[in-house]
């Protein structure tokens, strides 16, 4: 069976409750939410100035809040981590180091937007957060929290910027305050999601194309293998460096310029771990342009067999899969009726995402539950509206 998940709304109720036994108060009077995300295909393509396919999740992080008087800040969580406070406290007048990282960690993202924020100064505030994104599950519970919290923030004084240079703040703030040198796929997508579409997003112009996804025959089906990922360890800022390394011997601005016969003419020059990088990041944005077509179609068959290419070669070339992400994998391709699977996200951990006919998602969950050597969860997941504020009644 697939995981029941909390809608919006009992995300609200939740943390309203949470709010009035902290605060003694009776309501707050904003409430926020943005989306984690899955990534359909592209991969580690983002910060190559390539192309992703995301789409917003029904996961998403809820901000409730009240701005008060004075400079003072308390913000609470409703998740649990046995290892973090709850609670945090601090002014927003002084000399900016109350803002820089430490812990409790995730009170880190909430600092790092604060930071970015584009109108200053901020008024004082109490909020609460509560989540449905699982934690370090690769389905952007960071970056649902930043837009969640810049949306907060954007209640309380707006900024007169656009949608896009939300998501760049909140981009820079999971660099300065997390010290992750993510893309700006997670952020964007949280922001710019739109309900019923995957987003085929163009990292270097920043366009995106919406691309129609709700068809009631198709399944979108995430596998959480609850091996628990971190991005903030050196695999990701060496994966990126190593693009960077590629890019340069190549003498192009990045790998979004160069084509497979420029790496193999380069062949002789790149170590063969940065070949291996290139060749898996040059392929990834092809089949991402070819993907989103192939959707874009409703081929299905095509868009699953390019996950399945995607999915090898961040196995095989990139080397960010992992041994409970590739039996998952190849336990849903074993079923009939599935197009394709695919680990989705950083990696190392995390999530799969399956693509397969409505009627074949019963045997599905059943067969990957038998041939998983772990403890999977299945969330059943519709593309979503981005960040948005919502009505308190
Ligand atoms: C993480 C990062 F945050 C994204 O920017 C992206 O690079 C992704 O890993 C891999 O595609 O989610």
């Amino acid at each position: 069976m697939a995981s029941s998940f909390p809608s919006v709304s009992e995300l609200v109720d939740c943390a309203r409750r949470l709010y009035g036994q902290v605060f003694g108060e009776e309501a707050p009077q904003v409430a926020v939410c943005a989306p984690g995300r899955v990534n359909l295909i592209g991969e580690h393509t983002d910060y190559n100035q390539g192309f992703v396919l995301p789409m917003a999740l029904p996961l998403v992080t809820v901000v409730v809040g009240s701005p008060t008087s004075g400079q003072d800040v308390t913000v609470v969580t409703a998740t649990e981590d046995a290892d973090e406070p709850r609670r945090v406290d601090f002014s927003l007048l002084g000399d900016g180091s109350q803002l820089s990282p430490g812990l409790p960690r995730w009170a880190n993202y909430v600092k790092g937007v604060i930071q970015n924020y584009m109108a200053h100064p901020l008024p004082g505030f109490r909020a609460v957060i509560a989540s449905s994104v699982p934690l370090g599950g690769g389905l952007s519970s960071s970056a649902s929290l930043e837009v969640a919290f810049y949306t907060f923030l954007q209640q309380l004084k707006p900024d007169d910027g656009d949608k896009v240079s939300k998501a760049l703040a909140c981009q820079q703030a999971e660099h300065t305050h997390a010290g992750v040198p993510c893309g700006i796929m997670d952020q964007f997508v949280s922001v710019l999601g739109r309900e019923g579409h995957a987003l085929l997003i163009d990292c270097r112009s920043l366009e995106a194309t919406p691309v129609p996804l709700a068809d009631p025959g198709l399944v979108i089906l995430i596998t959480n293998s609850n091996v628990r990922h971190s991005l903030t360890g050196s695999e990701y800022p060496t994966r990126r460096r190593q693009c960077e390394d590629a890019a340069s011997i190549l003498g192009k601005e990045s790998l979004r310029d160069a084509t497979m016969k420029d790496l193999e003419e380069a062949r002789g020059r790149l170590g063969d771990i940065t070949y291996r990088r290139a060749h898996h990041v040059i392929e990834e944005i092809e089949r991402t342009a070819k993907g989103a077509e192939a959707l874009k179609r409703g081929a299905y068959k095509e868009f699953g067999k390019l996950m399945v290419e995607s999915h090898n070669s961040l196995r095989d070339l990139y080397e960010v899969s992992c041994r409970e992400l590739d039996e998952l994998v190849s336990a849903a391709m074993e079923v009939e009726g599935v197009y394709g699977s695919r680990m989705t996200g950083g990696g190392f951990g995390g999530c799969t995402v399956t693509l397969l006919q409505a009627q074949a998602i019963d045997r599905t969950i059943l067969h990957i539950q038998e041939r998983y050597s772990g403890t999977p969860t299945f969330y059943v997941t519709t593309p979503s509206e981005g960040a948005r504020a919502l009505v308190l009644s």
